[in-house]
């Protein structure tokens, strides 16, 4: 039976992953933080078929402990600070979690299991002011902000550890991608919970900064399934997942309060406040690397996620 250990497996991408494992006949192992109050919510359905292990991205000895425990065949590296806004906040936590702890897991893997299999979680926000349009796996990394600049740290300590120590370690530049389990404060799920909760009546505005953002959104539950493509592969290697489609927030509004029967200029309200020191104005990537290499492609829309996950909300709220 194939083992894998997944750090951040809280998180969205993190629960999504283990459904997958655990489908495929994996024994799943995750890596959780000790907490005074437990927030397992995104994995409570499968708590017991998964084996936790406390560790933290800030402690070497208790990777090294989580790693000995698990003996995995498989390490993805999920865990991290991922909330770009926070990361002006706390800068130098956030290259703590999201950069160095990434040379602290990869030196865990080294000491204990070197054969592992390794996926690194990277992301768009490494191409920040893009300098080419639409981004590959080729295109220079100009970073926005805190998280960004972490995780282009991220990303070349995975790809150095590659070639200096023969690591199969790959790194997936993920965009931007959501379902009913994002958290609250990404701006996707911020928009679909006020449209359903304008629309059950617990709500009556929503505030907003940027609307003009584009971003290239893709479903979670099909981007974890290139993860795991890409530890299949006999050569490590990194790999954009994106749609190829680039939208904006005010349509993702648009199209949000439109599945909720509601008319969302009535409702929405520019907050200066939530606007970013530095903003990243245009993603769009390109994935025909993973079509090619891996045989992945998204499965679903843009709109059709939207919709879902006011539905999802909607169900929540009601
Ligand atoms: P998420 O929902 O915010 O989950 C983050 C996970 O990391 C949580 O399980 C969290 O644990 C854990 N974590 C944070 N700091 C930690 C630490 N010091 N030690 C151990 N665990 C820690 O993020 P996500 O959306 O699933 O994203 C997964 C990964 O992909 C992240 O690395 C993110 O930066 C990256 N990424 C995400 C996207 C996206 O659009 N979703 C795109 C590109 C890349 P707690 O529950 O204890 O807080
Ligand atoms: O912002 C604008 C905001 O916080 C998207 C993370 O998963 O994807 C995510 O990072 C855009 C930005 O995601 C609000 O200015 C407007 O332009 O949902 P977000 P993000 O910053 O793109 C990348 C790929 C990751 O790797 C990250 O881990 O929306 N925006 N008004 C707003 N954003 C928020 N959060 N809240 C607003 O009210």
């Amino acid at each position: 039976m194939p083992r894998a250990l997944i750090t951040g497996i809280t998180g969205q991408d993190g629960s999504y992953l283990a459904e997958l494992l655990l489908e495929k006949g994996y024994e799943v192992h995750g890596m959780v933080r000790r907490a005074s109050t437990e927030k397992f919510d995104r994995i409570e359905h499968l708590r017991d078929r998964l084996t936790l292990h406390q560790a933290d991205l800030l402690d070497h000895r208790s990777l090294v402990d989580a790693l000995r425990a698990a003996k995995p065949h498989e390490v993805y590296n999920l865990a991290a600070m991922s909330f770009v806004a926070v990361s002006w906040i706390q800068p130098t936590l956030t290259a703590e979690f999201t950069g160095v702890g990434v040379t602290r897991i990869l030196e865990a893997v080294r000491e204990v299991c070197p054969e592992t299999r390794f996926y690194q979680a990277s992301s768009s926000e490494m191409f920040g002011k893009v300098l080419e349009t639409p981004q590959t796996e080729k295109t220079p990394f100009y970073p926005r902000s805190p998280y960004g600049v972490a995780k282009v740290y991220g990303h070349h300590i995975t790809v150095n550890y590659r070639e200096s120590y023969d690591l199969h370690a790959s790194s997936g530049i993920l965009f931007n991608h959501e379902s009913e389990r994002r958290g609250l404060e990404f701006v996707t799920r911020k928009i679909t919970w006020h449209a359903a909760a304008i629309k059950t009546g617990k709500r009556d505005s929503l505030q907003l900064g940027n609307l003009d953002a584009r971003r290239d959104w893709g479903y979670a539950k099909d981007y974890v399934e290139a993860m795991w493509l890409m530890l299949q592969q006999d050569t490590p290697d990194d790999f954009v997942i994106a749609t190829g489609v680039t939208n904006t927030v005010r349509r993702c509004v648009e199209v949000a309060f439109d599945e909720a029967g509601l008319n969302w200029e009535q409702y929405v309200q520019i907050d200066d406040s939530l606007k970013r020191p530095a903003e990243v104005d245009l993603l769009v990537g390109d994935a025909s690397k993973a079509e090619r290499q891996l045989g992945w492609k998204p499965q679903t829309s843009f709109e059709e996620l939207i919709r879902l996950m006011v539905r999802s909300d909607v169900a929540l709220l009601s």
